[in-house]
């Protein structure tokens, strides 16, 4: 009885080391299966693909609230494509081609989209005629294709994005989408935040903004080896895609002015971030909120009274069922050990285990994803249950919010950051320039993220740029994905 499955004799990698951690979760976990035969292309096992329905369940009821969600082609004709100048220019060496219709070569090529802008916006100029059409704000969840050169993780950069959330709104003036790109930023940090994940919002450099936007505000969280990574932008488009593609309306006094327009994106990144930010050297670790399994019970099967005990958890499940969670029962006849080891390495938030002396004492024993175990009555589980839940969820995100700050310095000078940079971010002044942001991004072998740094421990110092003396205010500086 005491000898372990197959699944127990391969230790994961230590948390420390996190890209040998990272690589082993997925398929150990069976989130994503990295053998598809094509690079940069992953397949979502049965257990990654619930989890990516929690993610972006939670993702559409925030986007729901104000937003509409349609659905726009895949193929995107080369005219319209190459319409917006800095658009092309953008993204030209990461589109892929659709050429021929069997052996036939087509008239028009084909993109396949790498984002949607040239798909979506052709529409939006028929659909908008009058002020009264706006604001207009959609989203679509879609595929989209982009050939990355650099290297390729599953979850964190792909060439087919499978869960790409963009949403396009439409304003009558800049101001308005000004205010839209808040709004959308709070949206990212209420999504983020059920997710128990701390972000750091900036304001990116010019040259690394949106291809074809006026400005663009980036949502980074840090991953466990000090790196970061983007998990969603919010692009204010100005009217750069309205005058190019003839989104005008009809004002109040019957004049036809351009729209103003934003766009923002959320990518399976978010849910890299999930994994990557809770995960521990057992597995991984899901918030309550997004667990594709919330809570498992495990019957402690000793000889008579197995009956007694399987009846027992399946009426714990139903009755956790009923008030709403996503429960299961491990009837499996393998040592309870074993059990727990597997749902650890799942993620699962709370564990119920129930033997002949629970059975007894009236009692279900409850033990959490970070070890804390109590007994609660059978009389008071679902209230029970769903207190330690909302614990758990406040104590990861409490637990990644003191990781975070922790690795956000306030750096004065080069030696700082370049010290900063190993484990985290610093946040150091600097001037603006791009000369500086280069020689600095040279030096330390980091990147200039952003400016206009909000989030934790993000007072930033201004003083001397810390390349060229001249006045500055704190910027972000980091390694990244
Ligand atoms: N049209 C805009 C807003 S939807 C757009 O495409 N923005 S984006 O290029 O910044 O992409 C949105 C988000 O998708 C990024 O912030 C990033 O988190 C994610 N993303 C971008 N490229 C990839 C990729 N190759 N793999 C995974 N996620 C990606
Ligand atoms: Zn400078």
């Amino acid at each position: 009885m005491t000898v372990p499955t197959e699944e127990e004799q391969r230790t994961l990698p230590p948390k420390q080391d996190f890209s040998g951690w990272y690589h082993e979760i997925l398929w150990r976990a069976e989130i994503m299966d990295v053998r598809y035969p094509v690079k940069g292309l992953y397949v979502w096992y049965p257990f990654g693909f619930a989890l990516r329905k929690q993610v972006y369940g939670l993702l559409r009821s925030l986007m729901d609230r104000d937003h509409e969600e349609a659905l726009f082609p895949l193929l995107i004709p080369e005219q319209e494509f190459m319409k917006e100048a800095e658009h092309i220019k953008g993204f030209e060496n990461e589109v892929y081609w659709v050429t021929h219709g069997g052996t036939t070569p087509l008239d028009v090529k084909l993109a396949l989209r790498p984002t949607s802008e040239t798909a979506i916006y052709p529409m939006y100029a028929l659909w908008v005629r009058s002020h009264a059409d706006l604001p207009l704000k959609i989203y679509q969840i879609v595929s989209t294709f982009r050939y990355e050169t650099k290297h390729t993780r599953p979850l964190i950069r792909l060439r087919e994005i499978t869960s790409f959330k963009e949403a396009h709104t439409v304003h009558a003036t800049w101001e308005e989408a000004e205010a839209q790109v808040e709004v959308a930023i709070g949206l990212y940090r209420e999504f983020y935040r059920t997710m128990c994940i701390p972000v750091l919002v900036s304001r990116r450099p010019e040259w690394d903004k949106f291809p074809g936007a006026d400005y663009t505000i980036a949502v980074d969280t840090i991953m466990p080896d000090g790196r970061t990574l983007q998990i969603g932008t919010v692009h204010h488009l100005g009217d750069h895609f309205s005058r190019t593609f003839g989104i005008q309306y009809e004002d109040t006094r019957g004049e036809q002015q351009y729209a103003h327009q934003t766009c923002y994106g959320i990518s399976e990144r978010s849910i890299a971030a999930v994994i990557s930010v809770h995960g521990d050297d057992r597995g991984l670790v899901f918030p309550p909120a997004v667990a594709p399994v919330q809570v498992v019970v495990v019957p402690i099967i000793v000889g008579s009274r197995k009956e007694e005990v399987l009846a027992s958890a399946d009426g714990v499940a139903e009755t956790l069922r009923n008030d709403g969670l996503r429960v299961k029962v491990d009837r499996r006849e393998i040592r309870p050990g074993a059990k727990y080891y597997h749902w650890e390495l799942r993620g699962v938030p709370l564990r119920v285990e129930i033997g002949p002396k629970d059975l007894d004492a009236g009692v279900v024993t409850a033990v959490t994803r970070l070890g804390a175990k109590s007994r609660i009555p059978r009389a008071d589980l679902a209230e029970g249950v769903a207190e330690i839940l909302r614990q758990l969820q406040d104590q990861l995100l409490a637990r990644a919010e003191t990781d975070l700050r922790g690795r956000v310095t306030c750096a004065a000078t080069l030696a700082e950051t370049a010290a900063a940079v190993k484990t985290g971010v610093a946040l150091a002044p600097w001037c603006g320039s791009r000369e500086c942001a280069e020689a600095l991004e040279q030096q330390v072998d980091a990147s200039m993220l952003g400016t206009e740094v909000r989030g934790y421990g993000t007072e930033g110092t201004h003083g001397p740029c810390i390349m060229c003396g001249k006045p500055g205010s704190p910027a972000l500086v980091g390694r990244s994905f």
